[in-house]
């Protein structure tokens, strides 16, 4: 980590960049040429890629789709306590996404002119979870909850398989527990581009949710080429600590570390008002890091790391808020006041015992979150992510009598008389005793 003292605020800036993010054009054009092979050899393609990317032999194995079978024979290699966290994991993100189901309100806005709102599930949504060295069973936990909830009729996982055909069972656990039961065996940008577009396996969907690397990224851009929704712009995961001299030197190294875990491209950063707890917190770091199975990941992403030295927790407050980071850790002695104060975060974690490792698993809010500055315009996901909200309105012949005159002025002056006539067409029917609405 470098140690940076009171920088100036005009300084400020270059310590909040992000590492460029080089979404190298060979990237774009391979995931182009995948997109290309997909849509047009379908099922053939993904069989190809599976065997090119996964070593796996797809077709030896009955085909791209998990059978009933399979997802049945899942639990029994997946220990009972795991299956237990897992089922609390799941209990309290539902208590917690339950809690944002949208309520329908009926709005007179003038007598007789009635609006309202419903939220309407998406139709089909992808999940996209990855696999390889971290297969990030939660991630699907925080997708498959809300898009369960929210009654999306067509939900279609896409994970890539093992060298020997099968699929993680910690992840067929967690579908099943879900209740996600089309399950395909696709990584990559050839999922992505299944789902986009549909083959005789992979049902073509509205909406793609979920983490990958930069071909699945880049897929997922392309994606919303195609007319499909992606849940937010992507880009590695980070955290802002904020410690002032309350906090614990190893809780804080901690919660670095296991951000810094997760890839090379983390983005650490700890803000303190006391040069001694970035001291001992640094220490902490390169003590714990040696103990790490995942330490050169780790250790990659510390080299741009930054431990900040700010002479207030204003100061700490307007920095954090200028960077506007995917997690805030408040490992400060009056977290919540200093929340009061946050503006740009994806999610924040108050006090000392609420490591941002709680929120990534089991305390219940989702860890799908803005990353790359993105909290400054985007939320996480949400129930919210996987509903439409459609708008209805429905007028008596009083509303037309209130309305109707305010309409015809209003298309009058944009010089759109058919608008206009649309209304008076019907208050001269009203007027004649005609159409009773
Ligand atoms: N911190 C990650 C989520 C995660 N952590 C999954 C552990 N597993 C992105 O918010
Ligand atoms: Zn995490």
């Amino acid at each position: 980590m470098k140690l940076i003292q009171n920088p100036s605020r005009p300084e400020w800036a270059a310590l909040q960049q992000r590492a460029a993010q080089q979404q190298a054009q060979d990237v774009e054009q391979r995931v182009q040429q995948i997109f290309e092979d997909v849509r047009q050899r379908g099922d053939a393609a993904l069989l190809d890629y599976a065997q090119q990317f996964d070593r796996a032999d797809l077709a030896a194995v009955g085909g791209l789709r998990v059978s009933p079978e399979e997802l049945a024979a899942a639990a029994a290699q997946v220990p009972a306590e795991l299956q237990t966290a897992i089922r609390q994991a799941h209990a309290n993100i539902l208590r917690f996404h339950q809690a944002q189901v949208p309520k329908e309100e009926r709005v007179e806005t003038m007598p007789g002119v009635s609006c309202w709102r419903r939220a309407v599930p998406v139709q089909r949504v992808g999940l996209y979870i990855p696999g390889g060295t971290a297969p990030l069973f939660s991630t699907l936990l925080m997708l498959g909850v809300p898009a369960k909830l929210a009654g999306c009729p067509q939900i279609v996982l896409c994970t890539p398989p093992q060298p020997d055909g099968s699929v993680n069972p910690i992840i067929l656990f967690t579908a099943q527990l879900l209740g996600i039961t089309t399950i395909v065996k696709a990584g990559g940008a050839q999922a992505v581009a299944a789902l986009s577009g549909g083959t005789d396996s992979v049902p073509a969907v509205d909406k793609i949710f979920g983490p990958g690397n930069r071909y699945v990224t880049a897929a997922k851009q392309l994606a919303t080429r195609y007319g499909v929704a992606i849940d937010m712009p992507a880009g590695p995961s980070e955290v802002l600590v904020m410690a002032d001299s309350s906090a614990n030197p190893a809780f804080v190294a901690a919660d670095l570390l296991s951000q810094a875990e997760h890839g090379p491209d983390s983005q650490v950063i700890l803000l303190s008002d006391s040069l001694y707890m970035l001291e001992q917190t640094k220490e902490e770091v390169e003590r714990q890091l040696r103990e790490l199975p995942r330490a050169e990941v780790a250790a990659q992403a510390l080299t741009e790391s930054r431990a900040i030295l700010l002479a207030t927790p204003q100061d700490m407050l307007d920095f954090s808020n200028e960077y506007a980071p995917e997690h805030l850790i408040l490992a400060v002695h009056n977290p919540e006041q200093l929340a009061e104060g946050v503006t740009n975060a994806g999610s924040v974690f108050l006090g000392h015992l609420t490591p941002e490792a709680v929120g990534d698993y089991a305390s219940g809010t989702n860890h799908t979150l803005p990353t790359n500055g993105y909290a400054r315009n985007y939320s996480g996901v949400s129930l919210d992510s996987f509903f439409k909200k459609i708008t209805f309105q429905r007028l008596t012949p009083e509303g037309l009598l209130n309305v109707g005159p305010v309409v015809e002025i209003m298309a009058e002056a944009e010089g759109l008389r058919a608008h206009a006539r649309a209304v008076t067409l019907r208050l001269e029917s009203l007027a004649s005793g005609g159409e009773r609405g």
